[in-house]
């Protein structure tokens, strides 16, 4: 299993984290995420591609990068 860790940038409140988390989890091959608003990172399991992870969650209004 891989686990991606994403800095995710604009996510102000728990609306913020659960679109975020709903964003992730509509990926497929994406089967865990776990955000941390005060982080402003996502951690995410399953086989999907980061580039996919990180294009989704900007497409949903947020900022994203990969951190590992
Ligand atoms: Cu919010």
């Amino acid at each position: 299993m891989h686990e991606t860790t994403l800095q995710i940038s604009g996510m102000t409140c728990n609306h913020c984290v659960m679109s975020v988390t709903k964003t992730l989890q509509k990926i497929p091959g994406v089967d865990n995420v776990q955000v941390d608003l005060s982080k402003g990172e996502a951690v995410v399991r399953g086989n999907a591609p980061a580039e996919a992870m990180v294009a989704a969650v900007k497409a949903a209004g947020y900022g994203a990068e990969v951190k590992s």
